[in-house]
């Protein structure tokens, strides 16, 4: 590992957990390097707040433009960087939409993982940089054991979960086959104020604070029973800093070990602002899946005992943090209406 202030790479920097890492990383005094996309509208949203400007003394957040699908672009930003720690979370990440959109994900999210490798490698820094890769419980498909750890079955079920189990597999051939520090955290679902507003939480708060406001009437979901083990992004960027500081890479499930469905969310959430989700809700069979995972629960045991990791903010407390920020969201947006 170099000497001095640690650098740290994060690829989906600005997407919801690359934004906490961010501060994460920054708090603690790391030097941090962004890759963002090139897009026609800003989409520095998430990190503006530590924007820093390039031209000041001791900057220590750097933004590059590169693509997981250029390689070249990755080469130049690793030579550039020359990380001790390399965050990999740029994905496509909306499941759904990789049903629709299935080589354009196996191309990002999981042939992604293996150029960034390589960049590594061509640098000569596969020895010097921690390589963290941001897996998922997806993994697990539609598992035929629950809780699932790390011993279950790799039996993904839509295009999102086969090119993560490729990125998976391909990180431990890393390891084994060139004494790679590279590791996997298998994540459930984590969310936030910041989460995507088509992932299921964010759109159910995003609603209900529109709802709330005047500004909506209806929100249309699919599958409202469908369980997930959620929790909140904040704590699970922990675990991924922490994966990366252990003595030995291994592999690990981080997760709440709690189980809910969609329509407790949505109970929830609804009620924290005086609402009957019933009323509000209806079903719209263009948000069903053409395979679904139906339920997910994880065991963070090992996570626990290697690493000392544990979720602090509970589901209740999760939820009533989104609706609380959308709500402000939607007063803000219903202020501006004529
Ligand atoms: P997210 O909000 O969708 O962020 C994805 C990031 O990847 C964004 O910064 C996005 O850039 C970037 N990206 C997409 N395509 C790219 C490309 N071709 N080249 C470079 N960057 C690209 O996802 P998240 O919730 O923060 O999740 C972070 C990672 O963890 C993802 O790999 C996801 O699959 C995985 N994961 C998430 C969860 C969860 O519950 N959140 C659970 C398990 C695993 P733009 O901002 O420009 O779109
Ligand atoms: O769906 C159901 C849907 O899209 C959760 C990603 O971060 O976590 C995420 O993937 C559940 C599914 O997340 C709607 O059918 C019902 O059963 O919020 P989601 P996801 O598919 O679990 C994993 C761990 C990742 O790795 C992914 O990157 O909710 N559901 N009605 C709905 N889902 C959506 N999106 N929209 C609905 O209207």
């Amino acid at each position: 590992m170099s000497e001095g202030r640690r650098r740290a790479l994060i690829t989906g920097i600005t997407g919801q957990d690359g934004s906490f890492l961010a501060e994460l990383l920054l708090a603690r005094g790391y030097e941090v390097w962004g890759l963002i996309r090139k897009a026609s509208l800003f989409n520095t949203q998430r990190i503006d707040h530590l924007y820093q400007d390039p031209h000041a003394k001791d900057v220590r957040l750097h933004l590059r433009y590169g693509d997981v699908t250029d390689g070249a672009s990755l080469l130049r930003l690793v030579q550039e960087a020359r990380p001790d720690e390399v965050y990999h979370l740029a994905a496509q990440s909306h499941v759904q939409a990789s049903f629709q959109l299935p080589e354009l994900t196996a191309e990002v999210t999981g042939l992604g993982t293996v150029r960034l490798l390589e960049a590594l490698r061509q640098a000569g820094l596969a020895q010097q940089a921690r390589f963290y890769q941001a897996s998922t419980s997806e993994l697990f498909g539609d598992a035929a054991t629950s809780p699932q750890d790390e011993e279950t079955p790799i039996r993904p079920c839509s295009p999102y979960g086969a090119a993560k189990a490729y990125a998976f597999h391909i990180v431990r051939t890393y390891r084994e086959a060139y004494g790679m520090f590279a590791v996997n955290g298998i994540l459930f679902n984590h969310e936030s104020e910041r989460r995507g507003e088509t992932f299921v939480t964010r759109k159910i708060t995003r609603a209900v604070g529109r709802i709330a406001c005047g500004l909506q009437e209806r929100l249309y979901l699919g599958n409202l029973d469908a369980e997930r083990d959620w929790g909140f992004a904040g704590d699970y960027v922990e675990a991924m800093a922490l994966m990366l500081q252990a003595p030995e890479p291994v592999d690990l499930v981080i997760a709440t070990g709690q189980r809910r469905s969609v329509r407790e969310f949505a109970a929830l959430a609804f009620e924290r602002v005086g609402l009957d989700w019933e009323e509000h809700v209806e079903i719209d069979p263009r948000y069903l899946r053409p395979a679904e995972v139906n339920t997910l629960v994880g065991d963070a045991s090992r996570a626990r005992e290697l690493l000392g990791w544990r979720p602090r903010l509970e589901f209740e407390a999760l939820v009533a943090r989104m609706v609380d920020a959308d709500l402000a969201l939607a007063r803000r947006e219903a202020a501006l209406r004529p």
